[in-house]
Protein backbone atom coordinates (compact mmCIF):
# COMPACT_ATOMS: atom_id res chain seq x y z
CA UNK A 1 0.00 0.00 0.00
CA UNK A 2 1.03 3.61 -0.84
CA UNK A 3 1.30 5.83 1.88
CA UNK A 4 -1.92 8.21 0.74
CA UNK A 5 -3.89 4.59 0.53
CA UNK A 6 -2.11 3.57 4.38
CA UNK A 7 -2.86 6.74 5.91
CA UNK A 8 -6.69 6.52 4.48
CA UNK A 9 -6.51 2.82 6.04
CA UNK A 10 -6.28 4.15 9.36
CA UNK A 11 -8.42 7.43 8.94
CA UNK A 12 -11.59 4.49 7.97
CA UNK A 13 -10.61 2.31 10.96
CA UNK A 14 -11.12 5.33 13.12
CA UNK A 15 -13.45 6.74 11.61
CA UNK A 16 -15.85 3.48 12.52
CA UNK A 17 -14.97 3.86 16.43
CA UNK A 18 -15.64 6.97 16.94
CA UNK A 19 -19.01 6.63 14.93
CA UNK A 20 -20.29 5.06 17.60
CA UNK A 21 -18.23 6.16 20.44
CA UNK A 22 -20.31 8.44 22.42
CA UNK A 23 -22.76 6.08 23.96
CA UNK A 24 -26.77 6.67 22.93
CA UNK A 25 -27.45 6.81 26.68
CA UNK A 26 -25.55 10.34 27.31
CA UNK A 27 -28.26 13.06 27.61
CA UNK A 28 -28.93 15.36 24.96
CA UNK A 29 -27.64 18.50 23.85
CA UNK A 30 -24.74 17.16 25.79
CA UNK A 31 -24.40 13.82 23.50
CA UNK A 32 -25.13 15.28 20.04
CA UNK A 33 -22.65 18.52 21.17
CA UNK A 34 -20.31 15.72 21.61
CA UNK A 35 -20.94 14.07 18.12
CA UNK A 36 -21.21 17.22 16.48
CA UNK A 37 -17.37 18.28 17.42
CA UNK A 38 -15.85 14.51 17.37
CA UNK A 39 -17.32 13.49 13.87
CA UNK A 40 -16.50 17.15 12.50
CA UNK A 41 -13.55 15.34 10.26
CA UNK A 42 -10.14 16.48 10.89
CA UNK A 43 -6.82 14.95 9.92
CA UNK A 44 -7.36 12.19 12.37
CA UNK A 45 -3.57 12.37 13.09
CA UNK A 46 -3.31 11.18 16.70
CA UNK A 47 -5.29 8.26 16.14
CA UNK A 48 -3.39 7.49 13.03
CA UNK A 49 0.41 7.91 14.64
CA UNK A 50 -1.35 5.88 17.22
CA UNK A 51 -2.11 2.82 14.76
CA UNK A 52 0.96 3.24 12.61
CA UNK A 53 2.90 3.11 15.45
CA UNK A 54 1.26 0.25 16.63
CA UNK A 55 1.40 -1.71 12.78
CA UNK A 56 5.29 -1.86 13.52
CA UNK A 57 5.49 -4.83 15.74
CA UNK A 58 1.37 -5.89 15.20
CA UNK A 59 -1.14 -6.80 12.34
CA UNK A 60 -4.40 -6.87 13.49
CA UNK A 61 -5.39 -3.49 14.86
CA UNK A 62 -8.32 -3.92 16.34
CA UNK A 63 -6.88 -4.46 19.81
CA UNK A 64 -5.45 -0.58 19.33
CA UNK A 65 -8.66 1.15 18.19
CA UNK A 66 -10.49 2.14 21.72
CA UNK A 67 -6.77 3.79 22.36
CA UNK A 68 -6.94 5.64 18.77
CA UNK A 69 -10.31 6.72 18.95
CA UNK A 70 -9.54 7.83 23.29
CA UNK A 71 -6.75 9.91 21.63
CA UNK A 72 -8.96 11.79 19.20
CA UNK A 73 -11.65 12.36 22.34
CA UNK A 74 -8.94 14.18 23.82
CA UNK A 75 -7.71 16.30 20.93
CA UNK A 76 -11.28 17.16 20.25
CA UNK A 77 -12.04 17.84 24.10
CA UNK A 78 -8.63 20.76 23.81
CA UNK A 79 -9.90 21.90 20.64
CA UNK A 80 -13.73 22.39 22.12
CA UNK A 81 -12.14 24.14 25.14
CA UNK A 82 -9.75 26.37 23.36
CA UNK A 83 -12.30 28.10 20.93
CA UNK A 84 -14.16 29.22 23.99
CA UNK A 85 -14.26 32.79 24.76
CA UNK A 86 -12.72 32.60 27.58
CA UNK A 87 -9.74 31.09 25.66
CA UNK A 88 -9.23 31.63 21.69
CA UNK A 89 -12.91 32.83 20.86
CA UNK A 90 -13.27 31.40 17.90
CA UNK A 91 -16.23 30.68 15.80
CA UNK A 92 -15.32 28.58 13.32
CA UNK A 93 -13.27 25.21 13.49
CA UNK A 94 -13.07 21.71 11.04
CA UNK A 95 -15.40 23.70 8.02
CA UNK A 96 -18.09 24.27 10.56
CA UNK A 97 -19.57 27.05 13.71
CA UNK A 98 -17.90 26.28 16.93
CA UNK A 99 -18.90 23.90 19.60
CA UNK A 100 -20.32 26.80 21.82
CA UNK A 101 -21.50 28.57 18.74
CA UNK A 102 -23.59 26.02 17.70
CA UNK A 103 -24.32 24.43 21.61
CA UNK A 104 -24.00 27.39 24.18
CA UNK A 105 -20.91 27.72 26.16
CA UNK A 106 -21.60 26.01 29.04
CA UNK A 107 -22.49 23.04 26.96
CA UNK A 108 -19.48 23.34 24.93
CA UNK A 109 -17.29 23.24 28.47
CA UNK A 110 -19.85 20.26 29.34
CA UNK A 111 -19.15 18.63 25.75
CA UNK A 112 -15.18 18.80 26.48
CA UNK A 113 -15.37 17.58 30.06
CA UNK A 114 -17.49 15.11 28.78
CA UNK A 115 -15.34 13.49 26.00
CA UNK A 116 -12.22 13.82 28.24
CA UNK A 117 -13.77 11.45 30.53
CA UNK A 118 -15.21 9.30 27.65
CA UNK A 119 -11.58 8.84 26.35
CA UNK A 120 -10.63 7.23 29.55
CA UNK A 121 -13.60 5.11 30.26
CA UNK A 122 -12.98 3.67 26.62
CA UNK A 123 -9.64 2.68 27.11
CA UNK A 124 -10.14 1.05 30.69
CA UNK A 125 -13.52 -0.69 29.17
CA UNK A 126 -10.81 -2.16 26.57
CA UNK A 127 -9.37 -4.71 29.07
CA UNK A 128 -6.24 -4.57 27.03
CA UNK A 129 -3.41 -6.27 29.09
CA UNK A 130 -1.12 -2.96 28.81
CA UNK A 131 -4.53 -0.47 28.94
CA UNK A 132 -2.82 1.00 32.22
CA UNK A 133 0.33 1.68 30.47
CA UNK A 134 -1.21 3.27 27.84
CA UNK A 135 -3.70 5.34 29.86
CA UNK A 136 -1.31 6.42 32.55
CA UNK A 137 0.94 7.66 28.98
CA UNK A 138 -2.25 9.82 27.24
CA UNK A 139 -2.96 11.11 31.17
CA UNK A 140 0.37 12.72 31.73
CA UNK A 141 0.94 13.65 28.13
CA UNK A 142 -2.44 15.40 28.12
CA UNK A 143 -2.42 16.90 31.38
CA UNK A 144 -1.04 19.43 34.15
CA UNK A 145 2.35 19.03 33.33
CA UNK A 146 1.75 18.05 29.40
CA UNK A 147 -0.96 19.97 27.31
CA UNK A 148 -3.13 21.89 29.75
CA UNK A 149 0.77 23.38 30.78
CA UNK A 150 1.55 24.02 27.31
CA UNK A 151 -1.96 25.70 27.04
CA UNK A 152 -1.50 27.68 30.32
CA UNK A 153 1.74 29.01 29.49
CA UNK A 154 0.58 29.83 25.92
CA UNK A 155 -1.94 32.07 27.57
CA UNK A 156 0.23 33.52 30.28
CA UNK A 157 2.32 34.69 26.92
CA UNK A 158 -0.10 37.06 25.30
CA UNK A 159 0.27 39.08 28.04
CA UNK A 160 4.18 39.08 29.10
CA UNK A 161 5.22 38.74 25.62
CA UNK A 162 6.94 35.89 25.60
CA UNK A 163 10.76 34.57 24.43
CA UNK A 164 12.35 31.50 23.37
CA UNK A 165 12.35 29.01 26.02
CA UNK A 166 8.68 29.99 27.25
CA UNK A 167 7.78 29.00 23.30
CA UNK A 168 9.86 25.98 23.20
CA UNK A 169 7.90 25.46 26.04
CA UNK A 170 4.61 26.02 24.84
CA UNK A 171 5.33 24.12 21.26
CA UNK A 172 6.85 20.90 23.35
CA UNK A 173 3.69 20.87 25.44
CA UNK A 174 0.87 22.47 23.81
CA UNK A 175 1.23 20.49 20.38
CA UNK A 176 4.28 17.41 21.00
CA UNK A 177 2.92 15.60 24.09
CA UNK A 178 -0.58 15.04 21.70
CA UNK A 179 1.66 13.54 19.19
CA UNK A 180 4.38 11.64 21.14
CA UNK A 181 1.15 10.47 23.32
CA UNK A 182 -0.17 8.02 20.44
CA UNK A 183 3.02 7.16 19.16
CA UNK A 184 4.03 5.97 22.89
CA UNK A 185 0.90 4.15 23.56
CA UNK A 186 0.40 2.38 20.28
CA UNK A 187 4.19 1.09 21.09
CA UNK A 188 3.38 -0.18 24.21
CA UNK A 189 0.25 -1.43 23.15
CA UNK A 190 1.86 -3.79 20.85
CA UNK A 191 4.62 -4.85 23.49
CA UNK A 192 7.48 -2.78 22.34
CA UNK A 193 10.59 -2.19 23.74
CA UNK A 194 12.30 0.52 25.40
CA UNK A 195 14.81 1.55 22.21
CA UNK A 196 12.01 1.65 19.44
CA UNK A 197 9.99 3.73 22.53
CA UNK A 198 12.64 6.38 23.02
CA UNK A 199 13.09 6.32 18.56
CA UNK A 200 9.14 7.24 18.65
CA UNK A 201 9.29 9.78 21.41
CA UNK A 202 12.50 11.86 20.03
CA UNK A 203 9.84 11.64 16.56
CA UNK A 204 7.13 12.74 18.56
CA UNK A 205 8.63 15.54 20.05
CA UNK A 206 10.51 16.58 16.87
CA UNK A 207 7.75 16.51 14.50
CA UNK A 208 5.10 17.92 17.35
CA UNK A 209 7.79 21.34 17.07
CA UNK A 210 8.03 21.20 13.03
CA UNK A 211 3.68 20.83 13.34
CA UNK A 212 3.45 24.05 15.59
CA UNK A 213 5.75 25.74 13.58
CA UNK A 214 3.77 25.24 10.20
CA UNK A 215 0.74 26.06 12.25
CA UNK A 216 2.37 29.32 13.35
CA UNK A 217 3.25 29.50 9.19
CA UNK A 218 -0.44 28.89 8.26
CA UNK A 219 -1.99 31.60 10.48
CA UNK A 220 -0.18 34.11 8.47
CA UNK A 221 -0.27 32.73 4.94
CA UNK A 222 -2.81 29.92 5.42
CA UNK A 223 -6.30 29.64 3.06
CA UNK A 224 -9.37 29.83 5.70
CA UNK A 225 -11.64 27.81 3.84
CA UNK A 226 -8.90 25.14 3.18
CA UNK A 227 -7.87 25.39 6.84
CA UNK A 228 -11.40 25.35 7.98
CA UNK A 229 -10.64 28.19 10.73
CA UNK A 230 -9.93 31.74 10.81
CA UNK A 231 -6.63 32.94 10.29
CA UNK A 232 -4.66 35.83 11.25
CA UNK A 233 -5.71 35.14 14.97
CA UNK A 234 -2.13 34.84 16.38
CA UNK A 235 -0.95 38.68 15.49
CA UNK A 236 -4.65 39.67 16.38
CA UNK A 237 -4.20 37.67 20.05
CA UNK A 238 -0.21 38.70 20.45
CA UNK A 239 0.34 35.23 20.91
CA UNK A 240 3.93 34.49 20.94
CA UNK A 241 4.60 32.22 17.79
CA UNK A 242 7.38 30.89 15.91
CA UNK A 243 6.75 33.70 13.53
CA UNK A 244 6.40 36.59 15.74
CA UNK A 245 9.87 35.41 17.76
CA UNK A 246 11.81 34.70 14.30
CA UNK A 247 9.97 35.48 11.10
CA UNK A 248 8.23 33.56 7.96
CA UNK A 249 11.83 32.38 6.32
CA UNK A 250 13.44 31.41 9.39
CA UNK A 251 10.27 29.70 10.76
CA UNK A 252 10.33 27.84 7.38
CA UNK A 253 13.65 26.80 7.99
CA UNK A 254 13.38 25.39 11.34
CA UNK A 255 10.50 23.07 10.27
CA UNK A 256 12.82 22.00 7.60
CA UNK A 257 14.93 20.99 10.46
CA UNK A 258 12.82 19.59 12.61
CA UNK A 259 11.16 17.55 10.53
CA UNK A 260 14.36 16.05 9.12
CA UNK A 261 15.24 15.47 13.09
CA UNK A 262 11.87 13.64 13.33
CA UNK A 263 12.53 11.78 9.63
CA UNK A 264 16.09 10.50 11.30
CA UNK A 265 14.96 9.77 14.88
CA UNK A 266 12.86 6.64 13.08
CA UNK A 267 15.52 3.40 12.43
CA UNK A 268 13.31 0.77 12.32
CA UNK A 269 12.58 -0.27 8.51
CA UNK A 270 9.50 -1.88 8.54
CA UNK A 271 7.03 -0.68 6.19
CA UNK A 272 4.73 1.31 9.14
CA UNK A 273 8.08 2.54 10.43
CA UNK A 274 8.88 4.43 7.10
CA UNK A 275 5.42 5.23 7.00
CA UNK A 276 5.99 7.52 9.92
CA UNK A 277 9.31 9.14 8.53
CA UNK A 278 6.39 9.78 4.81
CA UNK A 279 3.91 11.61 7.45
CA UNK A 280 6.50 13.74 8.85
CA UNK A 281 7.60 14.82 5.21
CA UNK A 282 4.04 15.50 4.35
CA UNK A 283 3.17 17.17 7.60
CA UNK A 284 5.82 19.95 6.70
CA UNK A 285 3.98 20.61 3.26
CA UNK A 286 0.94 20.54 4.69
CA UNK A 287 -2.09 23.04 3.79
CA UNK A 288 -4.76 22.28 6.41
C1 LIG B 1 -7.78 23.74 26.14
C2 LIG B 1 -6.35 22.21 27.54
C3 LIG B 1 -6.58 22.93 26.30
C4 LIG B 1 -5.64 22.84 25.34
C5 LIG B 1 -5.79 23.47 24.04
C6 LIG B 1 -5.56 22.19 21.06
C7 LIG B 1 -5.06 23.36 21.78
C8 LIG B 1 -4.61 23.18 23.20
C9 LIG B 1 -5.08 24.55 21.21
C10 LIG B 1 -5.64 24.75 19.83
C11 LIG B 1 -4.77 25.62 19.04
C12 LIG B 1 -3.47 24.98 18.67
C13 LIG B 1 -2.62 25.74 17.74
C14 LIG B 1 -3.11 23.83 19.18
C15 LIG B 1 -1.85 23.14 18.89
C16 LIG B 1 -2.14 21.83 18.35
C17 LIG B 1 -2.78 21.94 17.01
C18 LIG B 1 -1.98 22.44 15.88
C19 LIG B 1 -4.05 21.59 16.91
C20 LIG B 1 -4.75 21.44 15.63
O1 LIG B 1 -4.56 20.11 15.28
P1 LIG B 1 -4.86 19.55 13.83
O2 LIG B 1 -4.25 20.46 12.81
O3 LIG B 1 -6.44 19.68 13.78
O4 LIG B 1 -4.42 18.13 13.79
P2 LIG B 1 -7.52 18.69 13.12
O5 LIG B 1 -8.79 19.51 13.07
O6 LIG B 1 -7.04 18.30 11.74
O7 LIG B 1 -7.65 17.52 14.04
Amino acid sequence: MNYNDQYAYYRRAVEETLRCAVPADVPNPLGDAMRYSLLAGGKRLRPVLLLAAYAILQRDLTPALPFAAAVEMVHTYSLIHDDLPAMDNDDLRRGRPTCHKAYGEGMAVLAGDGLLSLAFETMAQSRHPRAFAALGELAARCGTRGMVAGQCVDLTAEETGGNAELLRYIHLHKTADLLTAPLAMGLTLAGAGEDLLAQAREYGKNLGIAFQIIDDILDVTGDEATLGKHTGKDAQEHKCTWVSLYGLDQARKDAKTYTERAADSIKNDENAAIFLKTLAQRALVRVQ
